[in-house]
This record gives structure tokens, sequence and C-alpha cells, in this order.
């Protein structure tokens, strides 16, 4: 089997960012205008009030600060809450596309390769704009990369079921150098008349380069040590968005048809399910946590982080075992543990380890242990 490393990875942020405060300003000021047009109706019984969000909640349940976007005009105005971005041309990039190009060419200078050096291109991400063409035929065209490229879907866990299917082909032989791009334009897909999820999401793209060792230019990347993945039917993360939809006109724009979650079960559930399988994943592989640098974890919820991460360590995590960025850039669905690892991973030593992981909808997680090389 050929040995396989990492050699770059690159993230696009949104230029325009949304504090928790100018969010709950305009979801307050929706419901004010929601309960004062329907006065008549919540004080004959006949309609619930709608409730205010909170700074002080989103920040202490979610440990959110703020969220970037393609588009913060329309999801403030609260006549829309929803971003507006127009329809583009066939023959123009499209807007994953393009923020995909963005990361794909950073990831590439820091593997210190050419577009035309990769044969395969992955887009694994939860909101893809269309059914098809293929995103990820359309970057590798936009970018003049021979070879093949496909779309896939594991919601959050994308990231590491991307690295895995990367990993796979190359110490295969069925490709030398694969791409994978997580685009992500989760406000999209986000309900912000919702107050339990209205701040859960944010916008961004992100890209990596995995490489059969003996071609790497990069020898400073890291090295896959292993990779694990699991998944288990849950409805507690659903959005029933799709082709079928058109064909039951009736109920197109129910609530459902955007992101819904039972916010409480994911996380109760989830949680032990993602420390089992990294410590399982440790053991397997004969290392003990202690041997851990640092742990990249999926990015939906500080308190789920760090509940995971003293699971696994066995003692509270510190921000230099388990860093954040959702404080910054809120839920990223795909990308949030691949921004975490571009982040934080420049001060890593030659042999030092650490664990990718992502988790989310499906269920679903993915574990990849990495060692830096060099
Ligand atoms: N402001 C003020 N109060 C609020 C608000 C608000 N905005 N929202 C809820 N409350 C209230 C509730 O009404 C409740 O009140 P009461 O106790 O009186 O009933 C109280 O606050 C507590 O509510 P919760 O129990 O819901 O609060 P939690 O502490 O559980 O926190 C979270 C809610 C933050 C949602 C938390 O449960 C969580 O983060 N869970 C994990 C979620 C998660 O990881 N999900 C993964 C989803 S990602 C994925 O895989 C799908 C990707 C698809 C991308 C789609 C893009 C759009």
């Amino acid at each position: 089997m050929n040995q396989v490393i990492l050699t770059g990875t690159g993230l696009f942020t949104p230029a325009e960012s949304i504090s928790n405060e100018e969010l709950v300003e305009s979801f307050n000021n929706y419901v004010e205008k929601f309960n004062s047009e329907n006065a008549a109706a919540i004080e004959a019984g006949e309609m619930e009030a709608l409730a205010p969000s909170s700074v002080a909640f989103i920040e202490k349940a979610s440990g959110i600060k703020s969220r970037y976007v393609m588009d913060k005009k329309g999801v403030l105005d609260t006549d829309i809450m929803c971003p507006r971005i127009p329809e583009r041309g066939n023959d123009e990039p499209s807007l994953l596309a393009e923020m995909g190009v963005n990361a794909a060419k950073q990831a590439l200078e820091e593997a210190q390769l050419d577009a035309n050096d990769i044969d395969a291109v992955l887009v694994a991400c939860a909101n893809l704009q269309r059914a098809y063409p293929a995103i990820s035929i359309e970057i590798q065209d936009l970018l003049g990369i021979d070879g093949f490229a496909f779309d896939m879907n594991v919601a959050c866990s994308s990231a590491t079921f991307g690295i895995q299917t990367g990993y796979d082909m190359i110490r295969s032989g069925s490709a030398k150098r694969v791409m994978m791009l997580n685009t992500e334009v989760c406000s999209g897909h986000l309900n912000f008349r919702d107050r339990d999820s209205h701040f859960i999401f944010g916008d961004v793209a992100t890209a990596v380069i995995l490489e059969d060792a003996e071609l790497a230019k990069n020898k400073q990347g890291f090295e896959i040590v292993d990779t694990r993945l699991v998944t288990k039917f849950s409805n507690n993360i659903r959005n029933n968005f799709g082709f079928l939809n058109r064909t039951a006109p009736e109920n197109r724009d129910d609530d459902d048809k955007l992101f819904i979650q039972e916010g409480r079960k994911v996380f109760r559930e989830v949680s032990p399910m993602v420390a089992q399988l990294i410590t399982d994943h440790l053991a397997d592989n004969n290392l003990q946590a202690s041997g851990l640098r640092r742990m990249w974890l999926h990015q939906a919820n500080r308190n789920m982080n760090d509940f995971i991460a003293k699971k696994v360590l066995g003692y509270d995590p510190t921000e230099d075992d388990q860093p954040t960025v959702l404080d910054e850039y809120a839920n990223t669905s795909s990308a949030g543990s691949i921004i975490a690892f571009h982040k934080h991973k420049d001060d890593f030593k030659a042999g030092e380890m650490g664990v990718i992981c992502s988790f989310g909808a499906g269920y679903s997680a993915g574990s990849v242990i990495v060692r830096r090389a060099g």
C-alpha cells in the first residue's frame, strides 16, 4: 500500500460576517412584528406568540459569537431572512465552484503543486447547490485538472469521509494526488425564523491535498496514519429538501425543507458516539490519548467538543488541545474540522500526532489520525 501524506490546506472565508448581536436584533424585530400583526389571534388563544432570541443564550448554549455569510443583507432583512444570491448563467462559474477554487489555490500553493499535478477532485459537503453536473467536475474544469471528479454528501462528517476516500484511492493506486474540498453555503439551508437554530450555521469553503508520499514536494505535511468511519441512522438532524418536493407542492415550503434538528438529543447521542470512535480508533492503532498533541474536532458546539475531548483525554482540554473556530465561524458543516486544522497545524513538530474528527447528520462520524512528517 502506498503511504499517503496531507500536504496542503486552503480556506475561503466570505467577506461578510454577522455578529450574534446583529442576528438577534433582526430576529427579535421579526418576532415583534409577527406578534403585533397577529395580536388578536394570539390574544384569542388561536396562535402562539413567538419568543425572542438572546445573545447570552446563544453564547452559553453553543459558544458561537459570529458567522460568515455570502449575503448579510438578505439574512438580516426581517422581510426576507434568507440570503439573496442572484442566479448565475450556465456559462458562469457557480457559487460553490468559485468558493472551492479559491480554497483550492491556497492548498495547492502550500503543497507546492500546480493544478495539473492533481488527478482526482472530490467535493464532500452537506449543501450541494444543484443535482448535476457535479460541482467537483466544474472545479476540475475551472482549474484545468485531468483525471476525474465526483461529489459526495455525508452532511457535517463529509470531510473525514472525503479524506478516507482519497486515502483509499491513493493507497490502492487509483489516484496519486487527490484534492478534497468542503464548500458550504449553509445559510441557504438555514431557517433564520427558527429561534432554536437561527444562530447555528455559517458559510465557508476548505480544501485539502492528499498525495502519494513518494511524490510529495512539501515534506512538512501530515502522514495519514489511519482513518475510521461510523454511521447510525437517526432522524434527529434532517432536511427533506429534494427533487421530489415538487411532486407534493402543498408541502414544498414547509420548515422541514430546511435544516431541522432535535439539538438536545443530538448533543446527548452524538457526543459519546464520537468519543468512543476516537478512543477505539487510537486503541486499535496501539496509540494512547496521551500521545495526541491536538484534536481538530467538528465545530458544531463548544460544550460538545469540551465533552468529547475530556472523555478522550481524561482531563479538561485546553484551547491548545482542542482549538475552537466556531466562535468566529459558527458551524460550517463539513468544513469545521478542516478550518480548525488549517489554522492550528503549523506549530506541530515532526512526529507529533493529532486527530481530525467530524460528525453530524446521519448520524455519521469520522476519525483521521495524522502524524507530522519532516
Ligand atoms: N434564545 C433564547 N432561548 C432559546 C433560544 C434562543 N435562540 N433557542 C432555544 N431557547 C430556549 C429553549 O426554548 C429552552 O427553553 P426551556 O428550557 O424553557 O424549554 C432553552 O433555551 C434550552 O433549549 P435547548 O434545550 O434547545 O438548548 P441546548 O442547551 O440544547 O442548546 C443547541 C441548543 C445549541 C442547538 C445544542 O443542543 C446543540 O448544539 N446541539 C448539537 C447540535 C449539533 O451538533 N447538530 C449538528 C448539526 S450539523 C449536521 O450534521 C447537519 C449539517 C447540515 C447543514 C445544514 C445547513 C443549514
